[in-house]
């Protein structure tokens, strides 16, 4: 649920870049951080904690226009994408307003985007949200490359309520800024009612219908997953690059428990600027 400060007159809202590990989070957020004026973003945050490996997952505020009088300002969150850190990506998805998911669209990623996907549902559930409620944008990424997942495939797999989804390259910074204007489009609205008005619950009938086509394409990926366990490859990663222009505030965390205060004070802190 988004911050207000009511003194202030601001509203955080908090849209999460979810997706498996190397799918292109971090590059959404260098881009749009590249792309920015200074005084419309803040700096970009590393933030890590010592468990037995260190992870690594980001944080840019941007400011951008109003709700009423109130001055909106964006969190741009990303999750540690390795399987083991469940709870990690658990704490960062808390109190999100948007999702982003950054599908990574080679071919033999598609059950890593898959099984992210669901983890991404389930994880919600613990909190109470209803993917299928909550503002939700598909990235379909890295279309540069070849041997891709067609998009009709990711969207009969992953969007079967026909939500928004943009094919681009992170890399080059195609479609970053229109998954961003997208999933602000979609979750503006949420916030602002529920802010300001009453939360309108959706009709049973559209529950009914969504839960139906979710079901169905929950079916359909779980044929998909076992007909590609049997003809599992080796997957082969693009390579790091870095990007030297891009500061990076790496800030170092205690425990789990800590990452959530901590993403909250950051979050408020923000507010004050
Ligand atoms: N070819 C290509 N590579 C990309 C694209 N987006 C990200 N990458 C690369 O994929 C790797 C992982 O990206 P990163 O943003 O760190 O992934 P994250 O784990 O989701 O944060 C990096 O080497 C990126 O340069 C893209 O659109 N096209
Ligand atoms: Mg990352």
């Amino acid at each position: 649920m988004a911050f207000v400060n009511y003194t202030t007159k601001n509203i955080a809202i908090k849209i999460v870049y979810y997706g498996p590990g190397l799918s292109g989070k971090t590059t959404n957020l260098r881009f749009i951080y590249s792309k920015m004026d200074p005084d419309s973003r803040g700096d970009l945050l590393c933030l890590e904690t010592p468990l037995e490996r260190t992870i690594f997952f980001d944080l840019l505020p941007i400011k951008a226009g109003l709700i009423r009088d109130f001055r909106v300002h964006f969190q741009l969150m990303t999750v540690p994408g390795q399987v083991f850190y469940e709870a990690s990506r658990k704490s960062v998805l808390k109190g999100a307003d948007g999702i982003v998911f950054v599908a990574d669209s080679q071919i033999p990623l598609l059950d890593a985007n898959l099984e992210n996907f669901d983890g991404l549902r389930k994880n919600l559930v613990d909190f109470n949200v209803d993917l299928n409620f909550i503002p939700l944008v598909f990235q379909y990424n890295k279309r540069d490359l070849d041997n891709l997942i067609p998009v009709e495939t990711f969207n009969s797999l992953l969007n079967p309520l026909n939500l928004p989804y943009i094919e681009s390259s992170a890399l080059n910074g195609e479609g970053v800024f229109e998954t961003l204007k997208q999933i602000a489009k979609m979750t503006v609205p949420v916030v602002r009612e529920k802010i300001f008005g009453e939360k309108k619950e959706p009709e049973e009938e559209e529950k009914e219908k969504r839960k139906e086509a979710v079901q169905k394409a929950k079916e359909e990926r779980e044929k998909v997953k076992m007909e590609r366990e049997k003809e599992k490859k080796d997957i082969e990663f693009v390579g790091k690059k870095k990007d030297p222009q891009i500061r990076m505030t790496k800030i170092k965390f205690q425990s789990q428990a800590d990452i959530e205060s901590q993403v909250d004070k950051l979050a408020k802190e923000f507010l004050k600027k």
